[in-house]
């Protein structure tokens, strides 16, 4: 493994200075990312310090340096996990064959368009929250966002380096594109459905980094797994920096249901509004808005894609080791499916279950972190459950899209669905009062009144650390 070799324009620990072509490349490429994140990342804040982690090298100790540095100058880097001698397809039809370093000519395409559609999410995600500087709760979560925000450009980073690297012309023409479809934008959108949904205030934000960023944790181990090496190398180490994303929502929904437990105790007729909070039912709509998008982001219950994926070695399951049986060539899996318009339960052929069987793994994941949510409501004495929604409820994408469910589970029709979706999904007004607690909090150690403070500062840092210089 080369060095890391930081002082490079490119930081990189893949030799970058040895293959002049793709240098000059990639450093033709750069000033067009920045120009990008000038006009399309964080609003405002460009110039102002502040104290974020940048990665330095894949060791699993020291591999992040901290330090204030104006988001511009972020050194955005080129880090893959070392090459594992000896190391062979995991799964698939090559299982047991020497993984590729080069990309074979008939899987092409098919890796083209996954490393496509996860290199989009990254820039997709900074566009959707580049208004949320103006309004943080705080320094801390001030900061947290910038840093999610640095670091989904690394990861668009990584996917370009592998389209340059592995996809010539076409490559470069994709990567340009990475840079020029907008979220949410009518001509030009960015690939996947929940990557243009606005994300306009911190609830969202947060609900975002518990949903959508965990399906970034399933679809980035899943290609860790990859049979084409350089596409598992980056993404295990993207996989490192996914997990401060993960506890940014996490512990912001967290904060914010506290916060409404101590309002509710505060008023006896328990009006969490009415003192300036958000209160549990309205946070439960908002998990269903951002959970059934994110399991939207699975593809397909049944999917020949995801049968394709596998078969080529390019996409394998979350944590392949634990599976006894890497070939799935004639075995099934029993799930529900939509026939004659009735749910039934039947048996699938296993590599066309793949979308399934990642998002079963991911609902339980969230379903850990929904837990603990509650044992934060129970913490506080209070009588309510937040709870994830079925899998069927406001899907857009899969079977489940063409038919209504009740967040139960139960299947009803649209009138009915139309009729009860205030309650199940925020409502405008929702929206507006959200957005009407939305004030920037910004003095060292102050925190907003809707959101309990953190539990501790960042690396133990003192709670007016001034994470954000003036
Ligand atoms: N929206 O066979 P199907 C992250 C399309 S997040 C719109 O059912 P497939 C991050 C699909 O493209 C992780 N379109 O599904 C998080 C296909 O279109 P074509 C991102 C959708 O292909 C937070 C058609 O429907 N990484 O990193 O097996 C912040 C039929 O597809 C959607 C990846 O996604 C949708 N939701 O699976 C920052 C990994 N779903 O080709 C970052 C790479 C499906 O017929 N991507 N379609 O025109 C993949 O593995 C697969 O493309 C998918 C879809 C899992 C997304």
């Amino acid at each position: 493994m080369p060095a890391v070799l930081t002082d490079e324009k490119i930081p990189n620990n893949v030799n970058l200075g040895s293959d002049k072509r793709l240098q000059r490349a990639l450093e033709a490429w750069q000033p067009q990312f920045i120009d990008w994140w000038k006009q399309m990342g964080p609003v405002g804040w460009q110039d102002r310090e502040i104290y974020l982690r940048t990665a330095v090298s894949v060791e699993t100790e020291g591999w992040a340096h901290f330090d204030y540095v104006k988001m511009p100058d972020y050194r955005w880097g080129i880090f893959l996990e070392p090459r594992q001698p000896g190391r062979t397809h995991g799964f698939g039809d090559f299982y047991g064959q020497p993984v590729w370093d080069e990309v074979p000519g008939e899987f092409r395409n098919l890796l083209r368009r996954l490393i496509v559609t996860q290199g989009d999410t990254e820039p997709a995600s900074v566009e959707q929250q580049r208004h949320l500087g103006a309004t943080a709760p705080s320094l801390y979560d001030l900061r947290n966002l910038f840093q999610v925000n640095v670091e989904e450009g690394r990861h668009l980073w990584a996917m370009v380096y592998l389209l340059h690297t592995y996809f010539g012309r076409d490559g470069r023409d994709e990567a340009d594109e990475l840079l020029a479809r907008r979220s949410g934008d009518a001509d030009k959108p960015r690939i996947l459905g929940a990557f243009n949904e606005p994300t306009s205030h911190w609830l969202s934000f947060f609900m975002f980094t518990m949903f959508t960023d965990r399906d970034g944790k399933y679809q980035l181990s899943a290609l860790a797994e990859s049979g084409f090496d350089p596409l598992a190398r980056t993404c295990r180490f993207m996989l490192t920096e996914e997990a401060h994303h993960m506890f940014v929502g996490e512990t912001g929904v967290q904060r914010v249901v506290k916060r409404a437990c101590e309002l509710m105790k505060q008023d006896p007729s328990g009006e969490v509004r009415a003192l300036g909070g958000i209160d549990l039912p309205t946070i439960q709509k908002y998990l269903n808005l951002w959970y059934s998008l994110s399991l939207d982001l699975f593809g397909g219950e049944v999917s020949s894609n995801a049968a394709d994926a596998f078969a080529a070695g390019a996409k394998g399951r979350f944590k392949e080791d634990r599976y006894a049986e890497h070939k799935l060539v004639g075995s099934h899996v029993a799930m529900d499916v939509l026939e004659g318009g009735q749910v039934v339960h039947k048996e699938i052929a296993m590599r066309n279950a793949l979308n399934e069987v990642l998002r079963t793994e991911y609902i339980k994941d969230c379903a850990r972190g929904v837990e603990r949510w509650n044992k934060t409501i129970q913490g506080e004495g209070i009588d309510f459950e937040l709870a994830l929604p079925s899998s069927k409820f406001h899907r857009q994408i899969g079977m489940w899209s063409t038919t209504s469910f009740t967040p139960h589970g139960e299947m009803i029709d649209a009138q009915a669905f139309a009729a009860r979706r205030g309650e199940w999904l925020p409502t405008e007004a929702d929206e507006r009062y959200i957005k009407s607690l939305m004030q920037p909090v910004y003095g060292p150690g102050q925190i907003a009144s809707w959101i309990a403070p953190p539990l501790k500062g960042l690396n133990g840092l003192p709670g007016d650390f001034v994470y954000v210089r003036p």
